[in-house]
């Protein structure tokens, strides 16, 4: 079963087999983590990006993780939230489902995730740590049982507390 990490810090300094990418359906890059993941892999991360031909919210694709010191880079765009009755929780939880998934499929033992969709996407803080850790857990106790450690890269204390509370919650 996997292990559970909630860290505080940079997700491009992750040293991980894969880092999930907070991206949006373009594939071509954008501000926040999304940005920082680009900058630090460097400009062939859009050069591969741009084949894709973009991906759904909640899908996942895949790139190396050139210039980063993870292997690859699981790209996802998660929901941008509309109210709550947008299918905002599903999609949610499929990015995180699907990202995980596929990076198993990679081999990756070790995969890092950033707070997906709470930054300019809006989705509430306390509900999307809660999805996020009760579908990594459900998709790790599952579709994904090679994964070893699963780590929450959180950029700020405010949002590493709601996944320390989140996770806490799930253990009890
Ligand atoms: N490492 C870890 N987390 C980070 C980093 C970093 N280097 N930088 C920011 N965060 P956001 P979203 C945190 O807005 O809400 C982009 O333009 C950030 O503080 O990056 O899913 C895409 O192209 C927040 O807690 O992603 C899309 O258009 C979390 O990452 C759109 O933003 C997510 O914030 C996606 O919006």
């Amino acid at each position: 079963m996997a292990k559970i990490e909630i860290v505080l810090g940079d997700i491009t300094k992750s040293q991980v087999d894969a880092i999930v990418n907070a991206a949006n359906t373009s594939l071509l890059g954008g501000g926040g983590v999304d940005g920082a993941i680009h900058r630090a892999a460097g400009p062939a991360l859009l050069a591969a990006c741009r084949p894709l031909n973009g991906c759904a919210t909640g899908e996942a694709k895949l790139t190396p993780g050139f210039r980063l010191p993870a292997k690859y880079v699981v790209h996802t765009p998660g929901p941008i939230w509309r109210g709550g009755q947008h299918h905002e929780r599903t999609l949610l939880a499929n990015s995180y489902r699907n990202s995980l998934t596929l990076a198993a499929a990679h081999g990756c033992q070790t995969v890092a995730f950033p707070s997906i969709s709470t930054g300019v996407y809006h989705f509430p803080l306390e509900l999307a740590a809660e999805i996020a850790l009760r579908t990594l857990q459900e998709t790790a106790a599952t579709t994904a049982k090679s994964v070893q450690l699963i780590q929450i890269v959180c950029f700020d204390d405010q949002t590493k507390k709601a996944y320390e509370i989140a996770l806490a919650a799930l253990s009890a």
